[in-house]
Parts: structure tokens; C-alpha cells; sequence
């Protein structure tokens, strides 16, 4: 049946509404009789298509951009097919919602108003685009009859500069006509599903076309997109890099963000190549910490053994990485490389380095084949050597961060006391986190730094260290998808008191959505990593912190429903800490003074190159000399 059904407008959205929720979605709903075509408005159309791809979540702040949407998400929710959270920043929410989708694979949509509110989304959603995190962004957008200037829009005789702003980090579309909505919601569903690239994309919804009634074809909207995974066709390349694997006797394998998910095939490819596995920031987990090839991170903090292996091997392996530059070493990481082997779905990542074979395709696929191809060549048993000095380098690393996980208080400028190392800190902290099986989130400054060298993971998706931007603000916004989430899981918030103030919206949001978690503020009273930097590289300070002292456990518990505790100064007052904010059952914050200052146990160190400051010099003249 092909016929549009006329009626009242408002009692046939809830009779839609109805039926899609009862039926469990819009192909089921359809194939239980609900008419193909629907008159209703393009807000309306847009629920009902984002239904389609599976959007049963929205994050909100709405305003006079987006009332009409509003309304529709209203009478969604009353009717069970929607949930729709209201939030207190939109950078907080563009965080969640990109946690919600990194975290528990769950697609959701952020919706704005018109001007500001987009605008602080769209800086958020820098995060998702850094991390190829797929995200619908709605924002409310200026009229397309130009009837004038549309308050909050850009100021500017030009017709439409937020749909050409949001162009630029990722995907838009501006829903000038109705109808265009299913061109629109196909392009949005490549882009948020991407297999290796996904990221936000964002719908522009003038004010006047959101209420605009428009016939909509509910069986030609776009579906989620099934994508095959791909590999390259035949063997030639990878048996050619199986030869060279075979041959070398040092071989390093860099694991970048992309192989979270490809552990089990990571490991297998390691294992048959004999290769010594160097992690990025994101990638922790992708081996188990304990195993004898794991060297851990490197680049430029980077680890002794992460670092050792990436200046020694001859043969490097990158798997699932777009060559940042800070966990490259700004592009000098591999000195002794002579030959590069990229496992990458992207053409231009695996093709970043010269003397490449790139075996282009889905990771878990690639490796598998090589690895069957190594297993029968015993590639691997040409490499003891070099495994063994590796592993002697991961010893030497162990027994340096022992020494500062043991380190006891030491003396503080700031807090004129004696108060707890950061690595120290983090180190109880992310074991507490192991014991109660929680997830961890990191975003910037030392204690993210700090916190990838630390962490011991043994599979993907126990840390989400936003390495993408370092976006301070996102870890404590993170625990906010744990409100939408299908199956939550309890997660703890690494911050410094830098990155909490970014974003302490979470304080009010978590208790509204009932979210359980942790913030753990790790309190040096200034943006520490802004201050060490300044210091290795200009031997000043400059800017980097105030005098006035903030009490964190006296701000937090100012929000009814959180419960805020001190750390104290010692890892045994820590645990304790830790101990009783787990067992708050909503959002509790535990503040910890630590240290900032010379002393060696306060860090973790530097081990590779960065192409800043007044370094730039030194590693531009090794880049152009290198040839990789
Ligand atoms: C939104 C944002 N602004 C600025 C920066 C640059 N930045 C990176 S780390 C940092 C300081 C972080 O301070 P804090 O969270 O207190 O951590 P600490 O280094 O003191 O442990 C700054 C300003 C950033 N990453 N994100
Ligand atoms: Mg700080």
C-alpha cells in the first residue's frame, strides 16, 4: 500500500510512534502493516530515519533551533520508541555521545540549537573525528527563505556557513528540502559506519523546514550499511611479505588504534613473525600487558622498551595506524627501518611510509593470511636474539616504573605538604579499576601521559584514552553514555584538575541519568604537562597555573547525590578512597593532591622526539634525512 493516509497530524506522529515501538523498530513496525508512505514533518521523517539505522538515543540541549525536533522526540519518548537525555554543555555531550559509540558500539545523535550550542557540539565533536568514532550531529540551522538574519547564526551575507564549517571536520548535510532527507540519511550512514574511517556527520535542520510537511517513502530510507570485509585478491603481496619477515631478524610491529578489536589477530601475527609489539596510547590491551613481546607504548613519551624497538628494528609492521606524530616520534621513530609492511583499510595510511608493501584491507583478514603463511615458514625462529634483548629492555622499563609506583609522598610546592607521586597515584587507582573490572577513561595533560605508560590491559576496552585530540574534558563527560548505555558498566574518570574544570557539568548530568561511576581528580593544582613541557624546552614557566585553591570534595558535594572523598596522601588512604566511592551507588569524585616538581619519582619520563618547540630543529633535520 502505497497510499498516504490523511488525519490529524499530532495523533498520527503518536500512532507512529506507537507502532514503531511496539514492533521494536521501523522495518519490523512496516512489515507489521504501518503505511510506507507517512505525511508528517522532516523533523519527524528525521526520527523515523535515524530509527532505521538503529538511533534510539539522543543527547540534547535544545533552544529555539530545535523546538520542532524537540517536540517529536517528546511524543517518541512518551511512546517508548525514543529516549532523549538533557545535558548541561554541548562539548560534554558531543564527549558522551562519542563515548556511547566508542564504548558500547551504540550510534546515537547530539541535538542543538541553532549558533552557540552547535558551535561548542561542533568544537566537541573533534574528538569523535580524531578517533574515527561515528556520530550524528544535529544542529539547528538559519531559514531557507533568507528572510533576514536568523538570530545566532553566523553574521555574514552568505548562505550556509555552518553546513560549510562542519564540512571541514567530517561530513554535513543541510536539509534544505524535505525530500532530500533519505540522500541525506545515506550519506550519514556511510559516514557514522565507516569500517576505518568513521566520524561525526552532522545535519543541518533549518528552523523552517523542521515543521515543513514532507511525503516520506519510509521503506526507501537507508538502513544501517552491511559492509564485506576486504583483503587483497590474491597472494602475491602477502607472500612477499612473508619472504621479508622470514628473512629479517629484527622486526617491530607498530599496533596503532585501529587493531583495538584485532587483538587475537594481532597476536598471531606477532607471534609467527617474531616480532617485538609496540603499542600507541590507544591501542593498550590489543596484547595482554605480561605478554614476553608486548614492549608497551612508544613515541615521544613512549616507554624504555616501546622506544628501544623502535629505534632498532629493520623491519617495521604497522597494523591499523595513521602515523601521528607524537607516537611516531614526529616521523623519525624508526631509525634503523630499511622496509615497511602496512596492514591499514585506508590507501593513504598504508602508503604513509616509503619502501612499503601495503597489504591493504580489514585487519583481522590480513593477518590471518600472513600469519598462516609465517607459521609454515617458522619465520619466527630467526628472531630469539632479537626478542630476548627486547625483553631485557621491557625489564629495565618494569623495574623503572616499579621504583616510582613504590615512591612514597614527597614533598610539594603548591600544597606545602607532602602528598602523593602522580604515576603512584594513577598506578592505584588503575589497579583498583582491574579489581572491580571497571573501564578507565583518560584525556590530557600528565595523567594521561602518565596513565598510558601505566595501565596494564590485557584485552581492548578497559582503557579509552582520547589520544585523538586529548580533549580535556573527556573523561569525566565519558561517563555520561553509561546513561544511555544498553548495559552500562561501572567506569572511572582519570582527571587532572586542569581537565575536570574544562568540563564539571558531569557533577549535575550524572546524578540527573543515574550514572554510576568515578571521577578521580588528580590535583597538582596546574596544568602540569604545559608546565614540564615549558620547562624541558625553555627552562621558564609561563601561565600555567593560578593561586587559588579549589576544594574539590566541598565543590563536588555541593550537587546533591554525589559523594565526594579525599584520597589522602598515601597509596593506602587511596585505596580506601577508592573502596568507599565504589560503593556510592551514583557518581562519586575522589580528590587526590599529588605532586609537581623536579624530583625524578614525579614522572615517568620522555623517551622519544617531538616536533615542537625548540626541538623542531633537531627532528627536522633527522627527517629529512631519513628516507622512510
Ligand atoms: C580543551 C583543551 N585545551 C587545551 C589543551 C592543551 N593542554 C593539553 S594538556 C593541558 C594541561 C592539562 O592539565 P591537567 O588536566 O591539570 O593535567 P596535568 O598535566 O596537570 O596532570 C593543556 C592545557 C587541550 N588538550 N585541551
Ligand atoms: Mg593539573
Amino acid at each position: 500500500m502505497l497510499e498516504a493516509k490523511k488525519s490529524d497530524p499530532l495523533s498520527d506522529v503518536r500512532e507512529r510512534a506507537r507502532a514503531v515501538a511496539k514492533s521494536g523498530g521501523v522495518e519490523a513496525a512496516l512489515a507489521n502493516g504501518m503505511p510506507k508512505l507517512a505525511e508528517c514533518t522532516l523533523s519527524e521523517a528525521l526520527v523515523l530515519g535515524l530509527l532505521k539505522q538503529g538511533v534510539r538515543k539522543y543527547f540534547a540541549i535544545f533552544g529555539h533551533g530545535s523546538t520542532d525536533l524537540g517536540n517529536v522526540l517528546r511524543i517518541y519518548e512518551e511512546e517508548g520508541a525514543t529516549r532523549t537525555i538533557n545535558c548541561r554543555n554541548e562539548v560534554e555531550m558531543a564527549h558522551a555521545a562519542t563515548a556511547l559509540r566508542w564504548q558500547y558500539g551504540e550510534l546515537t545523535a547530539v541535538v542543538t540549537s541553532i549558533g552557540p550550542g552547535a558551535m561548542q557540539a561542533f568544537a566537541g565533536s573533534l574528538a569523535s573525528a580524531s578517533n574515527g568514532v561515528g556520530v550524528y550531529h544535529i544542529y539547528g540551522d538559519e531559514t531557507t527563505f533568507g528572510e533576514g538574519y536568523n538570530m545566532q547564526q553566523v553574521p555574514k551575507e552568505e548562505q550556509g556557513l555552518f553546513a560549510r564549517m562542519t564540512a571541514i571536520m567530517g561530513q554535513s548535510y543541510a536539509l534544505h528540502t524535505p525530500e532530500a532527507l533519505r540522500d541525506a540519511l545515506r550519506r550519514g550512514a556511510l559516514c557514522v559506519n565507516h569500517p576505518y574511517r568513521a566520524g561525526p556527520f552532522y545535519l543541518l535542520l533549518p528552523l523552517n523546514t523542521q515543521p515543513a510537511r514532507v511525503t516520506i517513502n519510509l521503506a526507501a530510507l537507508p538502513a544501517r550499511p552491511e559492509l564485506p570485509k576486504l583483503a587483497p585478491a590474491d597472494d602475491a603481496s602477502i607472500e612477499q611479505a612473508a619472504a621479508m619477515i622470514a628473512k629479517a631478524t629484527k622486526i617491530a610491529i607498530k599496533a596503532g588504534g585501529g587493531t583495538r578489536g584485532h587483538d587475537a589477530a594481532t597476536r598471531k601475527l606477532a607471534e609467527a613473525a617474531g616480532a617485538a609489539v609496540i603499542l600507541s596510547p590507544g591501542s593498550t590491551g590489543v596484547l595482554p600487558d605480561a605478554h614476553p613481546q608486548n614492549m608497551h607504548v612508544g613515541g615521544s613519551k613512549g616507554s624504555i622498551s616501546g622506544n628501544y624497538a623502535m629505534s632498532e628494528a629493520e623491519l617495521l609492521i604497522v597494523i591499523g595506524s595513521r602515523a601521528v606524530c607524537q607516537a611516531d616520534c614526529s616521523g623519525i621513530g624508526y631509525k634503523n627501518a630499511k622496509a615497511v609492511i602496512n596492514i591499514n583499510g585506508d590507501f593513504a595510511d598504508a602508503l604513509h611510509y616509503n619502501q612499503t608493501i601495503a597489504l591493504v584491507g580489514d585487519i583481522s583478514a590480513v593477518a590471518d593470511r600472513l600469519a598462516a603463511y609465517l607459521q609454515k615458514s617458522n619465520a619466527r625462529a630467526s628472531k630469539s636474539t632479537w626478542l630476548k634483548t627486547c625483553a631485557e629492555k621491557k625489564g629495565e622499563w618494569s623495574a623503572y616504573k616499579r621504583k616510582r609506583f613504590e615512591s612514597s609522598a614527597l614533598r610539594d610546592e603548591a600544597w606545602q605538604k607532602p602528598v602523593l607521586p602522580q604515576p603512584a597515584a594513577i598506578k592505584v587507582v588503575a589497579d583498583f579499576a582491574k579489581e572491580i573490572d571497571a573501564a578507565k577513561f583518560f584525556d590530557a595533560g600528565d595523567v594521561q601521559a602518565n596513565g598510558f605508560q601505566i595501565v596494564e590491559d590485557d584485552r581492548t576496552g578497559d582503557t579509552f584514552t582520547e589520544a585523538g585530540a586529548s580533549y580535556m574534558g573527556f573523561a569525566a563527560s565519558a561517563l555520561l553514555a553509561s546513561a544511555l548505555a544498553d548495559n552500562p558498566r561501572y567506569g572511572i574518570a582519570f582527571c587532572g584538575d586542569g581537565s575536570f574544570m574544562m568540563n564539571p557539568q558531569i557533577l549535575i548530568d550524572a546524578v540527573e541519568h543515574r550514572v554510576r561511576g568515578m571521577i578521580v581528580i588528580f590535583d597538582n593544582r596546574r596544568m602540569a604537562a604545559i608546565t614540564g613541557l615549558q620547562l624541558a624546552q625553555y627552562k621558564a614557566e609561563f601561565r600555567t597555573n593560578d593561586h587559588v585553591a579549589v576544594d574539590y570534595e566541598k565543590l563536588a558535594s555541593s550537587v546533591s547525590g554525589v559523594l565526594a572523598v579525599s584520597g589522602g596522601n598515601s597509596a593506602a588512604t587511596l585505596r580506601a578512597a577508592l573502596k568507599t566511592a565504589h560503593a556510592h551507588p551514583g557518581l562519586s569524585v575522589v580528590h587526590v593532591p599529588v605532586y609537581c616538581g623536579p624530583d625524578e619519582l614525579g614522572g615517568l619520563g620522555a623517551w622519544g622526539e617531538w616536533n615542537v618547540g625548540n626541538w623542531c630543529e633537531d627532528v627536522q633535520a633527522a627527517w629529512l634525512r631519513q628516507e622512510l
